[in-house]
C-alpha cells in the first residue's frame, strides 16, 4: 500500500530464469501483489518466481500481449504496474510515479525510456527501431510520446474496462498507449524514467527478428488507425443511432 492505494506488479516472463529473481527481490515492500505470466517458458522461470512467492500463473498462448492481458485479469489491487523480467525497468522508481498519480489525479502513466540516461544499456540499432515506432506512432495518431515501445506503465485498474485490446504479440505494447493517449476518458501522462542493463539473454538478437517485429508493428498501427477503429466506432455508432441502421449507412 502506498499513498492510500494498493499496488499489483504485473511482469510478463518468457525464458527469464536469470533475471526474475533479482527483480523481484527489488521490489519495495509496499507492493502488495506481483503477478508473474510465465508464458511457456523452458527454462526455470516459474518456479523462481514462485519461490520468491508471487502468484504465478502459466499463459499458454505465446505473446507478450497475451501474457500481459492475462496478467491485468489476474491483478486484484487498485493500481497495476507493468515492468519486464530482465531487470531493465526502475522499481525504485514506482513510489514517485504513484505520487505523480495521485497529485495531478491521472489514471494512466507511460514511463518513457528516453532520452537514455545511461547510453550503453540499449543498442544502437533498439534506439533507432524504438525511435522510428514511435515516430510512426505520432504521426498516424498526432500523439507525440517520446517512448510508444515502453514496457512499464502505472495505471489506475479501474479504467481498464475503458479499454480494448487486440494485440497478441508485441504490439500491445503500441496498442495500450493507444487505447490510453487517445481515450477522452482517460487522463494520460508520460514520465521519464530511469532504464537499466538487461539481466539474462535478449530475445532480440537477430537483425532479422528486430525488422520483422518492427513491420508488425507498423501493420497494426496502419491497422489500428484506418480500419479496426474506425470499424468499432462505426459499431457504436449504429447502437446509439438506430436511425442510422435504416438508412443503411455504411
Ligand atoms: N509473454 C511473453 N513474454 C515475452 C515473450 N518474449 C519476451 N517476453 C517478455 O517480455 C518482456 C520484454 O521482452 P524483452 O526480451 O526484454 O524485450 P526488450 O526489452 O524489447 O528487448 P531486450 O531487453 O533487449 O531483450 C520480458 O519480460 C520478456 O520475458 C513472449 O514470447 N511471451
Ligand atoms: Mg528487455
Amino acid at each position: 500500500m502506498y499513498q492510500g492505494l494498493s499496488i499489483s506488479i504485473v511482469i510478463p516472463a518468457y525464458n527469464e530464469e536469470k533475471g526474475i529473481g533479482t527483480v523481484l527481490q527489488q521490489l519495495p515492500s509496499y507492493v502488495d501483489e506481483v503477478v508473474v505470466v510465465d508464458n511457456n517458458s523452458e527454462d526455470r522461470t516459474g518456479e523462481v518466481a514462485s519461490s520468491f512467492g508471487a502468484k504465478t500463473v502459466v499463459e499458454h498462448r505465446q505473446g507478450y500481449g497475451w501474457a500481459l492481458r492475462r496478467g491485468f485479469a489476474e491483478a486484484t489491487k487498485d493500481v497495476a504496474v507493468s515492468m519486464d523480467a530482465d531487470g531493465t525497468y526502475p522499481s525504485e522508481q514506482i513510489a514517485e510515479i504513484v505520487d505523480l498519480l495521485q497529485r495531478d489525479n491521472l489514471d494512466f502513466i507511460s514511463c518513457s525510456r528516453f532520452p537514455l540516461i545511461k547510453a550503453d544499456v540499449m543498442s544502437s540499432r533498439n534506439v533507432f527501431g524504438n525511435k522510428v515506432l514511435t515516430l510512426i506512432f505520432g504521426l498516424l495518431f498526432w500523439r507525440w510520446l517520446q517512448d510508444s515501445q515502453s514496457g512499464m506503465w502505472v495505471f489506475r485498474r479501474r479504467i481498464l474496462p475503458l479499454m480494448h485490446f487486440e494485440g497478441e504479440t508485441w504490439e500491445f505494447s503500441s496498442e495500450v498507449k493507444i487505447e490510453a493517449c487517445t481515450n477522452p476518458y482517460i487522463r494520460f501522462r508520460e514520465v521519464h524514467i530511469m532504464y537499466h542493463l538487461r539481466i539474462g539473454y535478449s530475445h532480440f538478437h537477430s537483425l532479422r527478428k528486430a525488422i520483422a517485429v518492427g513491420i508488425l508493428d507498423i501493420r497494426f498501427l496502419i491497422q489500428q488507425r484506418f480500419v479496426r477503429r474506425r470499424a468499432r466506432q462505426h459499431k457504436l455508432y449504429q447502437q446509439l443511432h438506430p436511425l442510422a441502421k435504416q438508412a443503411s449507412i455504411k
